[in-house]
Order: structure tokens, then C-alpha cells, then sequence
């Protein structure tokens, strides 16, 4: 049962004050009734430990020692644990999700969303690695036997973003366990409450403790002992393109085993809107896509491409749709636009505003803040960011969603990681030069279609390196084992997660050869003993 917060407003000062929200609803009712959010209204998240780089020597040669019997522990049984853990993640719903509202700035429908993705990683990798890892016999002459088996590669280094900071985690983490790993798991340092309740449950679902390991730190100093440890066999990796490029390096460089990396990392996305498309649809997908997580998934919308024939019309009804946004705390249940991570992430992408305002972007639109956010925000907040305590004294950095026009595509060539949505227009014989264009920002993660000609998307889907496509619908929110999820170039390495071969990468492969003729196998040994 959860204990119902003590009526208070959730912005700290204005308390007891009743607030209807742009939809009508009397919010004060529906945080305090509410059982998750008056569950985070409630939370304090725990300050916890960071692991010190001198411990990473001494851990990882427990993790490489315990593996080998991990390996060796039947498929279906690691299968059953990990499925263990998404019955575990469903029990505990609301302490998880009021976690994922306080200490990643989630918002309810966006917690809800990434629990379920958790619970579909553990179960899908269970049955994926069942099927997978079963001993296949192969056909081969007579008088040998070929047996190829799956098998653990040893000690996985599992580095997660903030923004998913259960899902991603997650899945990392169990995919890596699930074929025989042990796996040493280093959330983000923003997250790491999150990171911890997944381990320990892992451990409850029946992971030795030896096996899997919460490794929090910079990942400067921790992350990087974790990479560059002789014993690490395995590194998957959700972040920035950058750094995945500097994790290479540092595999490169290392003593012991070559080591590949799982990397999966940012995306210059866009959405083709031609004149034939359902503006409605449009403006409903690119308001998910774009500002939904405030814009803080490597899958968001950020450069909406428009067919000039039609930009009047998407744009009028876009910039309706974003003054109905909601901006507010996560805990606040009426909240559509939370606050981004932290400060050094507002400050950044307050910086990265300038800059395309500096290279001749022009404002189109921007969501207006509520009143009483305006009322309560410290000194130094514009028009474009926000900052103002919440009830635990806690700082929230808000970026407004907004739109900026820009002439060419090449304009953009920076990941903007927030809720910052640049537009362009198209002319209708152009679609292969845009392409071209799209192509050459060198990232393929996902990319959205809007049209109702035949063939037009499968042509689009052709012509883009991108490793999801949508078409006429939003592009965010990947369900694992229906849309595999992951880019190529600036985007990653693949293999996609959350599909069907991305275990492969896990996993060593080793093929038993055995004579089984008289002169070579066991008679002729049994014979000369005689
Ligand atoms: C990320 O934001 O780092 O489809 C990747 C989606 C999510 C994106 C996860 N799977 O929106």
C-alpha cells in the first residue's frame, strides 16, 4: 500500500492552492490520488556511493572467475531467472515508477512506458537466448560429428544513458547475463538509485551475487578502469557518439582480449512530410516525437522536413498544439514536458540555441511557460529555459519546446538533445536531393514518413540508411521484439536491440568436432588398452 502524501502543491510555496491545468483538471486532486505520483510526492531518492576506480581490479577478477560457472548453468534456467526478474519488476510497479518520476524526471505516461519496455527486455532476451543457445548439430561427412554451441564470451562492461535509465539498463544488463556473461553495470551517474533497485532484484530473481555487479561512477575515472581492465571481454554502450568513439580507442589500446563494442548512440532524426500527408497525424506525431522526454531519447524528432505546398498549414496547427503542451515538475501528473536532466544539460542546450540562432535560425514558435512556473522561477530564467525548486528543495532545469526555421539541412549538424525542433521545407521535385542531404549528416537511427502516395515510403526507406523507419506515425517509443531498435554510421554498431540478433553479439561461438570411426575415436583407444 502507498502511503498518500499530505496535500501540498507540488511547486513547494504554492501550497494548498487548487490548479487547473490547460486540460480542466483540478491537478492538486490528481497528484495526491494518484498512486504513483503521490508515491514520488513522498520519495526521497537516496544518495548513493560511487564505486572508486581502484575497486574495478578486484571486481572484475570475481565477475571473470565466477563466469565460467555461470556459462555452464543450463540456458532455460538463466531463462527463468531473468524471467523471474520481469515478474519482480511488475510487483514492485509503483515504487519503480515513482523512482523513475523522481529521479529521472519521467513522467507518469513516460514511466509507465519504460517499466513495460524493462519487463519485454527480460522476457523477450529469455526466450530469444532458450532458442538460440541450444546445441545444434550440424550435417557433415559420416565418421565425425559437428556440434555448434553459444557460449558466454567472459566479463561485459554494460554503460547506460540517463535517459533510459531502467530499460536500457535492463536490457544491457540481462541480455549480457542471459548467454553466459557476468557483467559489471555502470548507469549514468544522474540515475543511479534506478540502476541500483534493478541489481538487487536481479540478485532476488536468483543471480549469483557474483555474477552482476552496480559499478556507479564518472565515467572518466570508473567507466574507464571498467573499459580498460584486462579481464573485460564484452562493452555495450548507450550514449553519445563521441564518446562510443572514444570507448574504440581505449579498446584498441588495451592489454588483453580484442574486444568489440555493442554501441548504440545519437541520431540527426528526421520526418519527410509531403503535400499528400494528414496534417492532423503530423502534428500529433511530431508533437510526440519531438517533446515528448522533453526531447531526451536518441529516437526523437529533430529536424521535421515539410513540402513547401503544405508548411503554412502544419505549422498553424503546430503551433495550436504547443501552447496546449504542459510543462511542469515530473511528479506533477498533469505534466507533458518535464524538465531536462540537470543543469549542465540545460546549460548545453541553452548553448546550442544560441549557436543556431547565431548561424541564422529563426524562431518560429516556442511553448509559453505556466504562470505560476513563471511566478516561482529564480533569477536568470528567459524565454528559453527555466529553472525553480520543487517541493524537496531540489533545482529543475526546464528547456521550453520550440521550433527554429533554417534554410539547408546541412545547417544541422549537431544532435540537439532537448526539446529543440528545427524545420525546413522541401520542393516537390527535390525528395531524392533531400534524401542525399539527410544521408550526408552520416547518422541512420530513425527517420519518420508522412504521405498517402503509394510507394513513397518504401522509396524513402530505400534511399535511407536508417536503421528504423516510421511511417505515418510518431517515431519514438520502439517495442522491443516488434521494432528492433537501432542506426548505423554516426548511430551505432548494431546489432539492433530488442531483436532478434542482438544476443548474437554476446556470445562466442564454438564447434565441437568429434571422430567417430574406430580408428580415431574411443575403440581404438579402448583396444590398445587391452
Ligand atoms: C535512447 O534514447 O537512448 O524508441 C534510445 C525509442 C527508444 C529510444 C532509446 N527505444 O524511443
Amino acid at each position: 500500500d502507498v502511503a498518500l502524501a499530505a496535500p501540498r502543491d507540488i511547486y513547494g510555496t504554492l501550497q494548498g492552492q487548487i490548479r487547473p491545468n490547460s486540460k480542466g483538471m483540478d491537478m492538486t486532486y490528481a497528484n495526491e490520488r494518484n498512486p504513483v505520483t503521490a508515491a514520488a510526492l513522498a520519495l526521497r531518492v537516496p544518495t548513493l556511493a560511487e564505486s572508486r576506480p581502484e575497486e574495478v581490479d578486484p571486481l572484475l577478477r570475481t565477475l571473470h572467475a565466477a563466469q565460467p560457472r555461470w556459462d555452464m548453468v543450463p540456458v532455460e534456467r538463466r531463462a527463468e531467472i531473468m524471467t523471474n526478474a520481469a515478474d519482480l519488476l511488475e510487483s514492485r510497479r509503483e515504487a519503480l515508477l515513482a523512482l523513475l518520476l523522481r529521479e529521472a524526471h519521467k513522467t507518469l505516461g513516460d514511466a509507465v512506458a519504460e517499466l513495460r519496455e524493462a519487463v519485454d527486455f527480460c522476457r523477450y532476451y529469455a526466450i530469444q537466448a532458450t532458442a538460440l543457445m541450444r546445441p545444434e548439430t550440424l550435417p557433415g561427412p559420416t565418421g565425425e560429428t559437428n556440434t555448434l554451441r553459444l557460449r558466454g564470451r567472459g566479463a561485459f562492461v554494460c554503460i547506460s544513458p540517463w535517459n533510459f535509465p531502467l530499460a536500457i539498463f535492463a536490457g544491457q544488463v540481462v541480455a549480457a547475463l542471459v548467454t553466459g556473461n557476468s557483467v559489471a553495470a555502470k548507469p549514468a551517474e544522474q540515475t543511479v538509485a534506478i540502476a541500483r533497485a534493478f541489481v538487487e532484484l536481479l540478485w532476488e530473481a536468483g543471480v549469483p551475487r557474483d555474477v552482476v555487479a552496480l559499478v556507479p561512477g564518472p565515467g572518466e575515472t570508473v567507466g574507464a578502469a571498467l573499459v580498460n581492465h584486462p579481464l573485460t571481454t564484452g562493452v555495450v554502450f548507450t550514449g553519445s557518439t563521441g564518446v562510443a568513439r572514444h570507448i574504440y580507442r581505449s579498446l584498441a589500446a588495451k592489454e588483453g582480449p580484442i574486444v568489440p563494442l555493442i554501441a548504440e548512440t545519437g541520431g540527426i532524426n528526421a520526418m519527410i512530410v509531403d503535400s499528400t500527408a494528414l496534417v492532423e497525424q503530423v502534428v500529433d506525431a511530431v508533437i510526440a516525437s519531438a517533446f515528448r522526454s522533453a526531447g531526451q531519447r536518441c529516437s526523437a524528432l529533430r529536424l521535421l522536413c515539410v513540402q513547401e505546398e503544405v508548411v503554412e498549414e502544419v505549422l498553424a496547427m503546430l503551433g495550436g498544439a504547443m501552447q496546449e503542451l504542459t510543462i511542469g515538475p515530473a511528479v506533477d501528473y498533469a505534466t507533458d514536458v518535464p524538465p531536462v536532466i540537470d543543469a549542465e544539460a540545460q546549460a548545453a542546450l541553452l548553448a546550442q540555441i544560441a549557436r543556431l540562432e547565431q548561424g541564422g535560425a529563426r524562431l518560429l514558435m516556442r511553448t509559453a511557460w505556466p504562470a505560476e512556473m513563471q511566478a516561482m522561477a529564480l533569477t536568470g530564467s528567459t524565454e528559453a529555459g527555466l529553472v525553480l525548486q520543487d517541493d524537496q528543495r531540489r533545482d529543475l532545469h526546464f528547456v521550453a519546446p520550440c521550433i527554429y526555421a533554417i534554410d539547408r539541412i546541412a545547417q544541422a549538424r549537431e544532435e540537439i538533445f532537448g526539446p529543440v525542433l528545427q524545420a525546413v521545407t522541401w520542393k516537390a521535385d527535390r525528395l531524392d536531393a533531400l534524401m542525399d542531404d539527410l544521408n550526408a549528416l552520416g547518422f541512420g537511427l530513425t527517420i519518420g514518413v508522412q504521405t498517402r502516395i503509394d510507394g513513397r515510403a518504401a522509396h524513402i526507406a530505400a534511399r535511407s540508411r536508417c536503421g528504423n523507419v516510421y511511417v505515418n506515425r510518431n517515431m519514438i517509443g520502439a517495442v522491443v521484439g516488434l521494432q528492433p531498435f537501432g542506426g548505423e554510421g554516426l548511430s551505432g554498431t548494431g546489432p539492433k536491440a530488442g531483436g532478434p540478433h542482438y544476443l548474437l553479439s554476446m556470445v562466442a561461438e564454438q564447434t565441437v568436432t568429434i571422430n567417430t570411426t574406430a580408428a580415431g575415436g574411443n575403440a581404438a583407444l579402448l583396444a590398445r588398452a587391452k
